[in-house]
């Protein structure tokens, strides 16, 4: 019997589901963001520009993390994979967090096709995490420093808890594996806890990544040479993530291990950036993202005038 409470585990869920359609809606459509008529060429952007494959994990990540650490205002999350932006946004955008700086986010139809319209388009949002993003730390385009700018915010301030993902690709950049060393100089009691997050989904941009190809003992004993306790996250099941998070180890780095591109219609390699390449101008393409889009139920999250019903 899991300690996790049902309602929590069923919320979470919701979230992913309710972030993963905003994601797929930031990415492709300019317009019918509740799917209200069939989808058609016009409701598409010309031009798709951003990327798919990071953000469900970041969706699993960022909904776990908010329920275990509710608003404790001394934890903070740290995204390395700035790409996966559409991701962040439409969890900055259903905590509110985005409307306090941006009257338009509202929660409602409104704040939806502003936030969907806007992503990477002109005069609108950018494709990747920018210093305009709410909270931001680590702008999004160069991977790699997301550990060793975590370990900057914790240092001196022993009360903070600071959760970073870093992706399987970006743990192959020498600043990401040489941060790992920051543990030692600097994982003390005088600084704040730095908790990383690996996100193994098996691919950077769209070659297998080093460490999704070593063996699970492997990358354990490469993980405890760090001075970490590595701790297995197989799979996007909540209540997996969860019992996780309340292991009491010392020094713990999670190993999340998904899909790349999960619940989209391509796998893996082909899922890093825009997995259907023509929904502007081909019916069959199209068809893909309504049935995409609608896998989500979308409109049992969101109601226009209320918003989200999570
Ligand atoms: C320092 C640096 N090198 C290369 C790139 C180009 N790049 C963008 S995304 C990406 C793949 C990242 O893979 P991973 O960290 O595994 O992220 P995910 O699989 O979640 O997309 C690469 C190499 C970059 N952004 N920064
Ligand atoms: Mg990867």
């Amino acid at each position: 019997m899991s300690s996790v409470g049902i309602e929590n585990l069923e919320k979470i869920k919701r979230r992913v589901r309710a972030c993963d359609y905003i994601t797929v809606a930031e990415l492709f459509l300019r317009d019918n963001f509740l799917l209200e008529r069939p989808l058609d060429f016009d409701d598409i952007k010309p031009r798709l520009l951003g990327h798919w494959g990071t953000c469900h994990g970041i969706n699993v990540a960022y909904a776990n993390l908010k329920s275990f650490y509710k608003d404790n205002p001394n934890f903070m999350f740290v995204l390395g994979p700035g790409h996966g932006f559409p991701a962040l946004q439409a969890n900055l955008f259903l905590d509110g967090d985005l409307l306090k700086v941006d009257p338009l986010a509202t929660n409602d139809i409104d704040g939806l096709a502003y936030v969907c319209h806007n992503f990477s388009w002109p005069d609108g949002f950018p494709s990747h995490a920018s210093p305009n993003t709410p909270g931001i730390i680590v702008e999004g385009g160069e991977l790699g420093y997301a550990l060793a700018n975590s370990y900057g915010v914790a240092l001196g301030h022993p009360e903070k808890t600071i959760a970073v993902l870093i992706g399987d690709g970006e743990l192959e950049t020498a600043t990401a594996l040489d941060s790992l060393n920051l543990k030692s100089l600097l994982g003390s009691k005088n600084n704040g806890t730095i908790l990383p997050i690996l996100h193994l989904n098996g691919y950077k941009i769209s070659a297998p990544s080093i460490y999704a190809r070593k063996s699970e003992r492997e990358l354990n004993e490469l993980i405890r040479g760090f001075g970490f306790t590595p701790i297995l996250i197989d799979g996007d099941e909540p209540e997996k993530f969860q019992e996780a998070l309340m292991k009491d180890v010392p020094s713990p780095f999670y190993i999340l291990k998904t899909e790349k591109g999960q619940g989209g219609p391509t796998a893996h390699q082909d899922a890093h950036q825009i997995p259907i390449k023509y929904p502007m101008n081909n019916y069959d393409d199209l068809d893909l993202l309504e049935k995409w889009l609608e896998s989500y139920h979308f409109d049992e999250l969101f109601d226009k005038e209320k918003g989200f019903m999570l």
